[in-house]
């Protein structure tokens, strides 16, 4: 609904008056104000009036900063309208110091009920190590530029580690951003302590090294303790009179691109080249030392976001990875949600804005899974001053994340069904089962597809081929209608491990027979009927056309053949929030049609299929609507719920039910529901098919004349003297007496 205010900030490099940090009160008499700039020359009119930035995103729109009373009244008198977003910033440092003060440390827990400067970040991991030998260590590996340690600790189960992957955690690379050396500090600290008891935590620890590195900045850390609160950069004395390099801008990766600045002076400052200064490149020796690290998140704060390469260029990442990035950052955010309901956007990096040199785009880029983690808050009112009774909650919903990065990274080598699993095979046509292998930290050493046939008590095993890029596939003969078969997948690795798919147990799969009896694929208007008298939504109201694309809206239609679908409104409009549903819901019913069974069917079931595309996770409150989806089978009377949408896939979905009570007298009907001011909700529907599943034949009647019969017999005495591969009943790859014996079976079962 709100006009979301998204990307197309360009940076620009910042000027702005580095804060005396010896003063004992720096921010005496400064505020935080937001404001909104139309062009070049009022950015530059803001920035060169402002102390510092407040957020680190500067272009055109709202900007954040740092400003005095003489300031906010300049700026005010030019005529910018500033709001205040902190009134009182010395006011509000002075109070976070002494809540931090008033905090008493106590054992265990409590220690995160609080933050804690340099030495005793560093003390805690150390007593840590001390206190699971068996299972963790500290190592100093480099020094800042001031001379204090970089400290990893190392975390796994006992036992041999050198095949288990690693995963690599980082904090602490801004100054300012205190709750991730405290966030990072928490999962070292949990995943110790749960060893013992938690199963989960065990199982994963067994298979998995996870390397944390709390505090990559230990210079700009302390002196964001003792001199300057909003301190960002390392401490380098860039030799003009200014401090400070942004180690997220010393990577190489575009090093020195568009949103890094070569001033020393600014806050993205990237230094004189990649790599030059002694942080970055002791993570990344440390990196380097580990053949088995698979996946990386450097956390940061604030706005609660998930960020996944590419940072600084429009470029998608290649496939799969691009797909992996998507999907796996929506498991993690709502894997993060589930625990205390904070809602941590998914997107890429360069979608929020476009920075270089960023450690995460690096550790992508040398073959690392690297995610940038926003921790909290989500609003730049307390911005790095989470309240320290926060460190725990932030902690645990994202120890919740780095599980499911353990889990998902665990095994040497990843197996997975890229078009997911199998539960259908289509009457007398071969399946296809294909194999997505990520090898890890390990190589494959062939696969094979393991069957077994509904008329054998035996797997038989088919060679799976090596398509490429890890893709495997192999195919299940065709069988007739009403047969079944299992099947899994199972290899070796080069290293000598086993690999099997699904882990435990197999996958079913009957063979039926499809008919389409009822085809809307929305390109004329077959009848529906747009609102109904609850409806109050004032724009984003259903119409049948080819959708304009939005960042929230198809581009396309769901059809092959056609253009047009039903969507709310699939004019773009003006800005993302311009045509979206507004004001409440707005309906859309289909014309009657028939879903009853018609033809001979040994066995039939009616099907309804349509495919939908929903998005609500753009805008100021995300996830916070729904898209009920009933179907009637009297005509519109009465109206049972086939799913309630609020899956954002941003993508068109197609699902399929079972009808329960078939009429001739049906109707689908979708309501898309705008009930929260400040989201965005675009929905669209098309390829509305009835389809009726089932058998027409016993799989023994093999001439199809719709009886089991003699002649059946010989039919396939026929296919066995000829040995054709439709005898090859058992699968097993010859045609023999095995098959004759199935034959007898099915035929048995008639
Ligand atoms: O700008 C940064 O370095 C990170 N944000 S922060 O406020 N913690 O400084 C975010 C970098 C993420 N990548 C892109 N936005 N491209
Ligand atoms: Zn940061």
């Amino acid at each position: 609904m709100r006009q979301a205010f998204l990307a197309s900030v360009f940076l620009v490099s910042p000027v702005f008056a580095q804060i005396n940090g010896d003063l004992a009160k720096p921010f005496h008499d400064h505020k935080v104000v937001r404001v909104t700039v139309e062009d070049q020359a009022q950015l530059d009119a803001v920035l060169k009036e402002a102390d510092q930035l407040w957020s680190h995103r500067v272009g055109i729109g709202p900007v954040e900063v740092i400003v005095d009373t003489q300031s906010f009244d300049a700026l005010r008198d030019m005529g910018f309208a500033p709001v205040t977003l902190v009134e009182d910033l010395q006011g509000m440092v002075d109070k976070e110091r002494a809540e931090i003060d008033g905090r008493s440390i106590l054992l265990d827990l409590e220690w995160f009920e609080n933050y804690h400067p340099y030495d005793e970040v560093i003390a805690y991991n150390n007593g840590l190590a001390a206190d699971f030998p068996d299972l963790a260590s500290v190592s100093v590996i480099g020094e800042s530029i001031q001379g204090r340690d970089i400290i990893a600790i190392e975390i796994t189960g006992p036992g041999d580690r050198s095949d288990r992957p690693t995963v690599f955690f980082n904090g602490g690379q801004h100054a300012r951003e205190w709750i991730g050396p405290a966030a990072t500090t928490y999962f070292a600290d949990r995943l110790l302590n749960l060893y013992a008891d938690d199963g989960r935590v065990r199982g994963l620890l067994d298979k998995v090294v996870v390397k944390i590195v709390p505090i990559v900045n230990p210079d700009g850390y302390s002196y964001s303790w003792t001199n300057n609160r909003f301190w960002r950069k390392n401490r380098r004395d860039n030799g003009n009179g200014t401090r400070g390099v942004d180690l997220n801008r010393n990577w190489d990766i575009n090093f020195g691109g568009q949103g890094a600045s070569n001033d020393p002076d600014s806050d993205i400052y990237h230094g004189p080249f990649a790599f030059s200064e002694p942080e970055t490149a002791a993570i990344r020796d440390y990196i380097f030392t580990d053949p088995n690290m698979v996946a990386h998140v450097d956390f940061h704060s604030f706005s609660q976001l998930i960020l996944y390469p590419w940072g600084y260029t429009e470029t998608l990442v290649p496939e799969p990875d691009y797909s992996f990035f998507v999907s796996f950052s929506q498991f993690l955010s709502d894997t993060i949600l589930s625990v205390h309901g904070e809602f941590y956007t998914p997107q890429r990096g360069i979608d929020l804005y476009p920075a270089s040199g960023i450690c995460s785009d690096w550790t992508y880029s040398v073959g690392l899974k690297g995610w940038t983690i926003e921790l909290r808050p989500n609003s730049s009112n307390p911005g790095f001053e989470l309240p320290p009774g926060e460190i725990i909650p932030t902690g645990e919903e994202n120890f919740e994340a780095i599980l499911a990065i353990m889990d998902r990274f665990k095994d040497p080598i990843r197996l997975s069904f890229p078009d997911g699993e199998i539960d259908t095979a289509f009457d007398l046509e071969a399946t296809t089962v294909r194999v997505q292998a990520e090898g890890l930290i390990d190589q494959i050493d062939g696969l094979s597809l393991e069957v077994r046939p509904d008329v054998s008590t035996g797997f038989v095993s088919i060679p799976m081929t090596d398509l490429g890029d890890g893709l495997y596939e192999a195919d299940v003969p065709a069988l007739s209608c009403g047969r079944s078969f299992e099947y899994y997948v199972a290899g070796l690795t080069t290293g000598g491990g086993d690999l099997r798919l699904p882990e435990d147990g197999d996958l079913d799969v009957g063979v039926i027979s499809e008919v389409v009896t009822h085809e809307d694929d929305a390109e004329t208007d077959l009848g529906w009927t747009v609102g109904d008298s609850g409806d109050t939504a004032t724009t984003g109201i259903w119409n049948r056309m080819n959708p304009q694309a939005t960042e929230a809206q198809p581009e396309d239609d769901n059809s092959p053949n056609g253009v047009n679908c039903w969507v709310t409104d699939g004019q773009a409009g003006g800005g993302l929030g311009d045509r979206d549903v507004d004001g409440g819901g707005t309906t859309l019913t289909s014309p009657a049609f028939d879903a009853t069974v018609t033809g001979d069917w040994l066995s039939a079931e009616s099907h309804i299929s349509y495919a939908r595309w929903y998005s609500n996770d753009r805008g100021a409150e995300p996830d916070s609507d729904h898209m009920p989806i009933h179907i009637s089978n009297d005509g519109g009377n009465t109206w049972v719920e086939l799913e309630d949408v609020t899956e954002n896939r941003n993508a068109w979905v197609t699902k399929s039910f079972a009808i329960a009570d078939p009429s001739d007298n049906m109707r689908l009907r979708i309501v898309a529901r705008d009930d929260s001011p400040g989201s965005i909700v675009e929905a669209a529907i098309d390829d509305i098919r009835v389809l009726i599943r089932g058998c027409q034949y016993h799989p023994s009647d093999l001439n199809r004349d719709g009886t089991t019969d003699a002649s059946d017999f010989f039919a396939f005495l026929d296919l066995f003297a000829a040995s054709d591969p439709g005898a090859d009943l058992d699968l097993n790859g010859t045609i023999d007496a095995g098959d004759f014996f199935a034959f007898l079976d099915l035929f048995a079962d008639a």
